[in-house]
């Protein structure tokens, strides 16, 4: 520690200082010697001291004791919430100063680079539980700056199912497993979730983010994070003004279909965790840009909701999101327990600059969350933790407890003092103290909502209006998922009730698939009327406000995205390395799977190592799925039914899928419509479809007629012969995200057109794909 840091004073932070901090925790293990806890080399960790080769163990055995004892002792509370999660490191740097809105000294200086730590996390689940379940993503940012650590812990759906922190503790018994029964883990498909949400109106908004694809992402790197309460920038004149915070992913707002999350909940628990920690081994890195939606402090009544209501967002249609830096992760943890279970975020954690509001669901998080590490992190000293320390000096007459680091000394632990020259000082609020807004407050002490606080269904309503119409169909099938697990028909009515309060639409067709009657119509909520935006938001009225639909996310990329090529020996070799470089080139991870383990042979005698056996993948790993041509390997994995199941559940989830030459045969075996026609045919024939059954062979890329036309996609009709999409290269056959070629001289049309299907990540308009058996 150098004298500045002795003193107290603002230090330069850098993007490395985090990193340097921790350096003089971290323990490599590698080429040292074995000791006790204390220091002393170890003979032997195999056997326990014993009176005798088979007499007892001698309680002298301190090596013994110590190791057993240590084990013994491994577990802390997992979080009473939050408790699965996975985190990685990084940095933040503004684009422009900020200083006209906050003097927050992260936000200053365009050059400076402050190192964070994000943990992303589900809800409900317990440590162990799966990554895909239906839920909020939590995304909290610790913020090392040379003014203290701030943290940013948000969620990635900008609302809340509670406008008033005491209501946290029932909302939560409510959406955890039941207490008799333990059951069911990390889900809210029960009737107890249910049962609370009806009953508390102010979770419609929230219920309607939580049955959206929005509680599915695809990955913690494609989805959006939300400070929910709206906080407030002070600048260095003492201005303040309302700000909301938002993160918004680079790579767009990308979700999974339903049945794929719960296939992966069971196929492949950790997928958000291995994408995370795969994502940042390879070198690309998730990024996120932080946004702000500002508004004046006399602003802060005309809106048509209250600004301090966390059930409420601000459409960014009213007032736009400014996006001012960029948070890019850049290196996975060392430990995962070091970190990612130490690290204790806390709303209540602020710079100056940033200052609270009254919503009262954040006040109440600005007591809970200190508490909390109290018991799960052992005491107050869990501030010392390597992962929970500042990077800026740290001084006061705080003392004592369980685990203190910090070696106070002399003999002054109060203030004021004059025997330590009252050390440590308080700092001025022109030298860097933090002062709170001195914001005017008078009212009576009571017990009740603000009427401003009423409204529940308007921007429910506003929410399910601009889904577009896939992810509309998604919702519906999302409540019938959860309601259809809900016993108590009174609770599926009460909650089919609210919706009713929200459209009369969206009641009707949840009732539908939850056996109930629809119910009257109640009217739509209020018509909002469209506003320009930034324009007078007094009437903040809107019909549909786009940015709540991830239809109209970022699709223009296909990077970091994981393609399966499904191959047997007899692939055409060119075809695959072909494809498979092309993609690559653009930034995507190209897996093969094959039968078993090994070296592929091409047909022409070149070769190519399989990367994962087919037993121990499935579609749903995956974003899109290439099938290469190669008579024999096409003849070889028509036999397998898991490749058919393979690659009609990619169909079914509205994946891009690809082949070339005799790989259209295969596609069109497993049921899948929309494959090209013969060489050079820029129409297409209709699909050969069904089930080819084992043993039928292909010859020759004309052999399309051999499957049998039996089975789900058995003619085209219904779907229609694919039209040429626009853009269309010569001889390749777009339709519906099913890209194909049997002109097969040249790659680069093919290539081009599948990596556009990737981009657009799904393609909802199969009309088919719930015929699909997979
Ligand atoms: Fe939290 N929340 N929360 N929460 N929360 C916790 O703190 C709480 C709320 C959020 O990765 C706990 O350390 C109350 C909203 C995240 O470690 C606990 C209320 C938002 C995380 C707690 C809320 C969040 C937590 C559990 C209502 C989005 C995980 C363990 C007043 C803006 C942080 C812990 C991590 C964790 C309390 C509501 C986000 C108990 C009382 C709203 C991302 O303190």
């Amino acid at each position: 520690m150098n004298d500045q840091q002795k003193e107290g004073r603002t230090v330069p932070v850098d993007e490395n200082s985090k990193q340097q901090d921790l350096e003089g925790f971290r323990e490599d293990p590698v080429g040292r010697r074995m000791t006790t806890d204390q220091g002393l080399p170890i003979e032997s960790t195999d056997d326990s001291l014993k009176a005798g080769t088979r007499g007892p163990t001698l309680l002298e055995d301190f090596h013994f004791r110590e190791k057993i004892t240590r084990f013994d002792h491994e577990r802390i509370p997992e979080r009473v919430v939050h408790a699965r999660g996975s985190a990685a490191h990084g940095y933040f740097q503004v684009y422009e100063s900020m200083a006209e809105l906050t003097k927050a000294g992260f936000l200053q200086d365009p050059s400076q680079r402050t190192p964070v730590f994000v943990r992303f996390s589900t809800v409900v689940g317990s440590r162990g539980s799966a990554d895909t379940v239906r839920d909020v993503r939590g995304f909290a940012v610790k913020f090392y700056t040379s003014e203290g650590n701030f943290d940013l812990v948000g969620n990635n759906i900008p609302v809340f199912f509670i406008q008033d922190g005491i209501k946290f503790p029932d909302l939560v018994h409510a959406a955890k497993p039941d207490p008799d029964r333990e059951i069911p883990g990390a889900s809210t498909a029960h009737d107890t979730f249910w049962d609370f949400a009806s009953l508390v109106p102010e979770s419609a908004h929230m219920l309607m983010w939580i049955l959206s694809d929005r509680a599915l992402p695809r990955s913690y790197r494609m989805m959006e994070g939300f400070g929910v309460h709206t906080f407030r920038f002070v600048n260095a004149q003492g201005k303040a003004r309302f700000v909301k915070f938002h993160w918004k992913p680079l790579l767009g707002v990308h979700s999974l279909v339903l049945d794929e999350a719960l296939t992966l909940a069971g196929k492949d628990s950790e997928f958000h965790r291995s994408d995370l920690w795969r994502a940042i081994e390879q070198g690309d890195f998730p990024e996120y840009e932080l946004g702000v939606q500002i508004v004046e402090e006399e602003d802060e009544h005309r809106f048509d909701f209250d600004l301090l209501d966390a059930t409420k967002l601000i459409p960014e249609e009213l007032v736009p999101v400014r996006r001012i830096g960029r948070l890019t992760l850049n290196r996975n943890p060392d430990n995962f327990f070091a970190e990612t279970e130490q690290v204790a975020f806390h709303v209540g954690n602020v710079v100056p600059g940033i200052d609270f509001t009254n919503d009262p669901l954040l006040q109440a998080r600005l007591f809970s969350y200190l508490d909390t590490q109290l018991t799960r992190l052992g005491g107050p000293n869990h501030t010392e933790i390597p992962i929970n320390r500042p990077v800026c000096p740290v001084h006061n007459v705080n003392q004592d407890g369980f685990h203190r680091q910090a070696i106070h000394q002399g003999r002054v632990n109060y203030s004021p003092n004059s025997l330590a020259e009252n050390s440590p000082m308080t700092v001025p609020e022109a030298k860097g103290g933090y002062r709170h807004y001195m914001e005017k407050v008078e009212g009576q002490k009571i017990r009740k909502r603000s009427e401003s606080f009423q409204d529940h269904t308007s921007q429910a309503a506003l929410f399910y209006r601009s889904l577009s119409g896939p992810e509309q169909e998604h919702l519906i099938e999302a409540a019938h998922f959860e309601l259809g697990k809900v016993v108590s028909r009174k609770v599926r009515e009460r909650v089919v009730e609210l919706f009713n309060r929200i459209d009369a639409d969206l009641a009707r067709r949840v009732a539908l698939g939850v056996g109930l009657e629809p119910p009257t119509p109640k009217g739509k909520s209020t018509v909002l009327e469209t506003v320009e935006p930034g324009e007078n938001r007094s009437a903040g009225r809107l019909e549909r406000s786009a940015a709540l639909s991830q239809e109209n996310t970022v699709k223009d990329s296909i990077r970091t995205r994981r393609i399966a090529v499904l191959a047997s020996h007899g692939y055409h070799h060119a075809e695959l390395t072909g494809v498979k470089s092309i993609l690559e080139k653009n930034g995507a991870t190209v897996e093969v799977i094959s039968k078993y383990l090994g070296t592929l042979r091409s047909a022409e005698g070149e070769s190519i190592e399989v990367d994962h056996n087919q037993m121990t993948v499935e579609s749903v790993m995956y974003d899109a799925v290439y099938v290469p041509g190669g008579p024999d390997h096409v003849t070889a994995l028509m036999e397998e039914g898991d490749v058919h199941r393979f690659l009609a559940q990619a169909y079914r989830h509205c994946k891009p899928l690809g082949a070339t030459g005799e790989g259209i045969e295969l596609l069109g075996a497993a049921g899948i419509r929309g494959v090209g026609g013969e060489p050079g045919s820029r129409t297409g024939v209709p699909a050969t479809g069904g089930t080819v059954s084992p043993g039928s062979s292909v010859s020759s890329a004309s052999s399309a007629s051999k499957a049998s036309p039996s089975g789900p996609g058995k003619t085209g009709s219904s779907d229609g012969a694919p039209p040429p999409s626009p853009g269309s290269m010569p001889g390749v056959h777009t339709h519906k995200g099913v890209v194909t070629t049997r002109d097969v001289g040249d790659l680069n049309g093919f290539s081009t057109q599948f990596v556009q299907a990737i981009a657009q990540h799904r393609h909802w308009d199969r009309a088919d794909k719930k015929h699909v058996a997979a």
